[in-house]
């Protein structure tokens, strides 16, 4: 496949397409959130963007899961891919495609990739004997492996291991060492962060064996091509999603533009399949690899890992309906560095909740735009000459999208939050500084540029949030009269500024504060 035509105004962000074996649970809604975060910022910035999702539907887990429920794969997949599907609307989730592992047309897309690398020599049959973890879909060697106190041999990632002898194909995995450490050398950004990128340097760097890629045992993939006895292993169908998504292996596709993808964003325990099987994959296939794979940490319940044993499994519809989407998608954003593991708690919540929205940001949008409604008739009053004050809230406030850029452009989502609420901590110092509800009847003037510079602030900081709270935004910014078409990007950095003399509607509550529901 021919490199796209370059443009280099696409911006292609995809997710882990998850295991519909259960149903989805909060690291599923984390990620879902932090992507569609980057890919509302890249759209306001002017982006042409393609956000992917889905379903990893096949492979031995479901199958398993599937007997164990007393369906059939395909039914126990259709079921729970709806709900994933489901947790996305409901979250806000703006994706471009939900795609489905089970489609024809993805079928059709991963034989097509088997046969380029097949062509290119890189395919071979031959027996696997070895170590197999289902939970993780993974082949480990025995040296990965160890037998615990419970007599349970296990995997790495600390899940039951069990011994596979079959006929497989492989994969000359081993052939691609070089090909892959040149490949983080060139592109440096391939792999983020550094603490992973450095993890798989020194993974590729100990040695590649080849890799097993079908499976004769069970029948639930895709299957070979010329060879009915095989499907193939579940991680060379998943990750094809990428590329199927965008119309492979039809280059013509109007959606192939947009390959390669700017960044697959994954958690942090299948960055091994991302950055070492699926570039070696591409590169037999001829096609070309993504620019960067990004990896964020695991999300954990009071310290604890989830698990249905311990029984603090957490429902994202659940949390959604108890603190808002808003809300829940700010908290998980700006409470965890992206890219680090993260714990939360309804407390930890709650206080995110009501310090930095309710106070801070709400207390002062409110204050400042119900005094224009009750002293100046709803009116954004002209503004005077700019004081020191005014001048050094305002550039900072101009300054915001350039650090927001900068933090975005390696995925800190948590320090481009950190950028605006340190502006909305500024604003607020300013406003009680400058108290504007003293100044109405000593210096209206004064009080109309206090009024004027505070709501400029709030309307940069509302275009901001858009991405991680796009419905409390939009209420901020109807607040402040704000037309729709003026609340991209572009309306950022002090070339424009908010319109004097606009009527605005009543000030609507946008951040309530989260109160402990009484015990009956
Ligand atoms: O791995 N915190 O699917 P999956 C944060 N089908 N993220 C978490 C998490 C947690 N507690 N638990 C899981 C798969 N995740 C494959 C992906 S992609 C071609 C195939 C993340 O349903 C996990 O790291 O087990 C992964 O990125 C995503 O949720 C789906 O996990």
């Amino acid at each position: 496949v021919a490199a796209a035509p370059v443009d280099n105004n696409t911006f292609y962000v995809t997710t882990a397409i998850a295991y519909p074996n259960g149903n989805p649970h909060i690291g599923h809604a984390y990620e879902a959130i932090a992507t569609d975060a980057i890919a509302r910022f890249a759209r306001l910035d002017g982006k042409d963007v393609f956000f992917l999702t889905g379903t990893d539907e096949h492979g031995l887990k479901m199958v398993q899961t599937a007997q164990n429920e007393g369906l059939t794969p395909s039914e126990l997949a259709t079921r729970n891919a709806g709900r994933f599907r489901e947790m996305d609307e409901r979250l806000n989730v703006s994706f471009d495609r939900f795609i489905r592992t089970t489609e024809p047309a993805h079928h059709n897309s991963v034989q097509a990739i088997w046969n380029r690398m097949h062509q290119n020599g890189d395919i071979y049959a031959d027996t696997y004997a070895g170590w197999y973890s289902v939970r993780d879909e993974a082949y480990y060697a025995e040296d990965e492996t160890v037998v615990g106190t419970d007599d349970v041999r296990r995997g790495p990632q600390g899940t039951p291991v069990e011994w596979v002898e079959e006929k497989s194909y492989f994969f000359r995995l081993s052939a691609y060492q070089d090909r892959l450490l040149a490949l983080y050398e060139s592109q440096p950004d391939f792999i983020g962060p550094d603490a992973r990128r450095n993890e798989i340097i020194s993974f590729v760097k100990g040695g590649l064996k080849d890799l097993s890629i079908s499976r004769t045992t069970f029948d639930w993939g895709v299957r070979v091509p010329h060879d009915e006895e095989h499907v193939m292993y579940v991680w060379v169908d998943a990750l094809t999603n990428y590329i199927t998504g965008v119309g492979f292996p039809d280059e013509s596709d109007a959606n192939w533009k947009y390959w390669p993808a700017d960044v697959h964003v994954i958690g942090k325990d299948i960055i091994r399949f991302h950055a070492v099987f699926w570039p070696a994959f591409l590169i037999s296939a001829g096609v070309p690899v993504p620019k960067r794979v990004y990896a964020h940490g695991f999300l954990f319940n009071r310290g604890e890992k989830m698990s249905k044993s311990v029984g603090n499994v957490v429902d994202p519809f659940t949390l959604a309906d108890q603190y808002g989407v808003d809300q829940l998608r700010y908290f998980f954003l700006r409470e965890v560095p992206f890219g680090q593991d993260g714990n939360y708690n309804h407390e930890a919540i709650v206080a995110r909740i009501n310090a930095d929205l309710a106070n801070d940001l709400g207390n002062l949008a409110q204050r400042s735009l119900s005094m224009i409604t009750k002293q100046l008739g709803g009116l954004l009053p002209e503004p005077g000459e700019f004081s020191a004050n005014d001048k050094a809230i305002l550039a900072e406030a101009d300054a915001m999208i350039g650090a927001a850029r900068k933090a975005m452009a390696t995925q800190q989502i948590h320090q481009w939050l950190n950028a605006v609420w340190s502006v909305v901590a500024e604003a607020n110092r300013y406003f009680a500084g400058e108290a504007p509800w003293a100044l109405a009847k000593t210096d209206p003037a004064r009080q109309h540029t206090v009024l004027y510079v505070t709501a400029e602030v709030i309307r940069q900081v509302a275009i901001l949030t858009q991405p991680v709270m796009p419905a409390a935004s939009a209420k901020l910014l109807d607040s402040l009269g704000i037309p729709e078409d003026e609340r991209t990007f572009a309306w950022l950095g002090g070339e424009v500024r908010i319109v004097a003399g606009t009527q605005l509607p009543a000030p609507q509550a946008v951040f309530p504060r989260y109160i402990e529901p009484t015990a009956a």
